[in-house]
């Protein structure tokens, strides 16, 4: 049987570029299929106004090049889209990786041939390839949810999805828009827009917590400082359970006295971003703890925000950190604009969209444009939207009706050759994603030469080696607050998709343990043949 590569990686994203890096190194032919016309994944996708990380741009870098790492300079505390997306193209270019990639090609379905035990990948170009090793580089957020919201086609002006945002922009100068969500794609892009439009209408469904950047230019001395001691710094964050440091203080937030919560708390408002919830260490453990942590964000609102009645409907009512915690710049000020209203539409679906605005709680509004800022199909919907077979015809919508089933969040039983980088099951979302993704490549990577070593062509996990992974994800999420709420960590903003908690919350020093021991036991719970 007549392969055409080893492996077909999908998806030219961080995960996709770094697999196919490593695949080279190890003399693999590999070939990359990427929907877009670059690199990039959702930095390619997502460049509505104000997209930027909220991870801070000296940890949310490849690290597997110490020269990439000391040569590549980034400018601000929190990188914009523009420049991650610049720098995705400055390691396509300095690793020669576009060679390898075809682009404008969406995988359509992958099956696998239990004679020949290879993979048929076939695109929506027509191309029919043959690989041995099929890796889903498909990204945790990348197919974004568009609410069946009635009369959503009739809408006569554009509309705009924030994870599809137009390349050449959109200029709001004049306009009035209307936003429907209040995610972190909406806390970054509203700021940005407000200041444009004639008017914004922002339709709020939940109130969300936002903790403020305090985003600025980065001071060459501490990046001097950074590029000294990288290698000291990316190993100390391979410890902590997020994978970056947020300088967690151990101490119980209920157990603390009063003042101090409220000096914790303080600091890490004036200091910004995600480390807000490692004020202490019982935030998402102890309902009482979280509730300190909320009310002192509900109070910053009531203090920025100058309607009360306004502040009172920002002021969120659930689980501080149970949706992902938002980075912002200036969001909740954005309310004091006369030209900003907010609707508070809990409890309350959108009626529908008419040709020139939405119908909610029985009211009309119009715009002239529409943004659904209304996030994704999390951690599964990119794979479920390829249709992949496996052994015996079964379909990975089949095997994962009832929500995700892998092993170790890399593999599913039933589907040989088949790899998800930060698939459900692993930590991922949990963590900075570049260091997962680069110890996800690597994994793989090391197993597949490990398989060429032994003479062997397959590998497949086995059934109780899955259902064990499944159980202890299941058993992990059930100790936190974090599986608690409706969010896109359990697919609750897809109607009708199983109510599961998707990522690995036990931290990513167990989890590197667990798949290093795996591989030390001779790649235990996979059958390899
Ligand atoms: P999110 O965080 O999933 O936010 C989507 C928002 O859209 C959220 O406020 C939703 O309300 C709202 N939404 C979704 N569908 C509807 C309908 N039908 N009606 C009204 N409102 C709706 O996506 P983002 O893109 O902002 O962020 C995703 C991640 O990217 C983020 O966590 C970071 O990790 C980066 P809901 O809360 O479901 O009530």
């Amino acid at each position: 049987m007549k392969i055409d590569f080893d492996a077909v990686v999908i998806g030219a994203g961080f995960a996709g570029m770094y697999m196919l890096h490593r695949l080279r190194g190890l003399g693999f032919s590999a070939r990359v299929i990427e929907a877009g016309t670059g690199v990039g994944g959702t930095w390619y996708w997502n460049r509505y106004p104000g997209a930027r990380c909220d991870v801070e741009s000296v940890q949310y870098s490849y690290q597997f090049d110490p020269a990439l790492e000391q040569e590549w300079e980034w400018s601000e505390r929190y990188a914009t889209q523009p420049e991650i997306l610049k720098y995705a193209n400055h390691v396509a270019d300095r690793f020669d990786l576009r060679r390898d990639i075809q682009f404008e090609t969406r995988v359509t379905r992958a099956t696998f041939d239990e004679s020949d035990k290879v993979w048929l990948v076939e695109t929506d170009r027509g191309d029919r390839v043959l690989a041995r090793f099929v890796i889903a580089a498909l990204g945790c957020l990348s197919s974004p949810n568009t609410p069946r919201i009635p009369g959503l086609a009739d809408f006569e002006g554009p509309t705009y999805h924030t994870g599809h945002w137009p390349h050449e922009g959109v200029d709001f100068t004049g306009k009035t828009v209307g936003v429907i969500g209040t995610g972190s794609s909406a806390i970054q892009s509203i700021p940005i827009m407000a200041q444009q439009a004639e008017h914004l209408t922002v339709f709020q469904r939940t109130a969300n917590y936002t903790i403020p950047a305090h985003n600025r230019p980065l001071d060459p001395a501490y990046v001097r400082e950074v590029k000294a001691n990288y290698r000291e710094m990316r190993k100390r964050a391979k410890t902590l359970p997020a994978g970056i440091d947020l300088r967690i203080n151990m101490a119980s937030a209920v157990e603390s006295a009063e003042e101090e919560r409220r000096r914790q708390y303080q600091e890490r408002w004036d200091y910004g971003g995600l480390g807000f919830m490692a004020s202490f260490s019982d935030l998402l453990l102890n309902d009482e703890s979280n509730k300190t942590a909320a009310d002192f964000v509900r109070g910053k609102i009531g203090e920025i925000v100058k309607d009360p009645k306004v502040a009172a409907a920002l002021a969120p009512t659930n689980i501080i950190g149970c949706k992902r915690l938002c980075v912002d710049t200036g969001y909740w000020a954005t309310f004091n604009r006369p030209n900003v209203t907010l609707v508070d539409i809990r409890n309350e679906a959108i009626e529908r969209i008419t040709p020139i605005g939405l119908r909610v709680k029985g009211k009309d509004y119009t715009f002239d444009c529409l943004v659904l800022a209304t996030g994704f199909d999390a951690m599964t919907g990119a794979l479920l939207k390829i249709d992949i077979s496996g052994r015996n015809g079964v379909s990975l919508k089949q095997k994962w009706s009832e929500g995700p089933k892998t092993y170790l969040g890399l593999t599913m039983a039933g589907f040989p050759n088949l790899f998800a980088i930060t698939g459900p099951g692993s930590p991922s979302v949990l963590t900075n994603m570049l260091p997962s993704i680069e110890q996800h490549v690597d994994w793989i990577a090391d197993c597949l030469a490990a398989v060429r070593a032994r003479g062997a062509t397959v590998i497949e996990a086995e059934t109780e080696a899955e259902e064990a992974w499944v159980g202890h994800v299941g058993e992990a999420a059930g100790n936190t607050l974090r599986s608690t709420c409706s969010s896109w960590y359990v697919g609750a903003n897809i109607p009708g998709k199983p109510r599961v908690f998707m990522p690995y919350i036990g931290g990513l020093p167990a989890y590197i343990e667990r798949c290093e021991a795996v591989v030390a036991k001779g790649y235990e719970g996979f059958s390899v043949g």
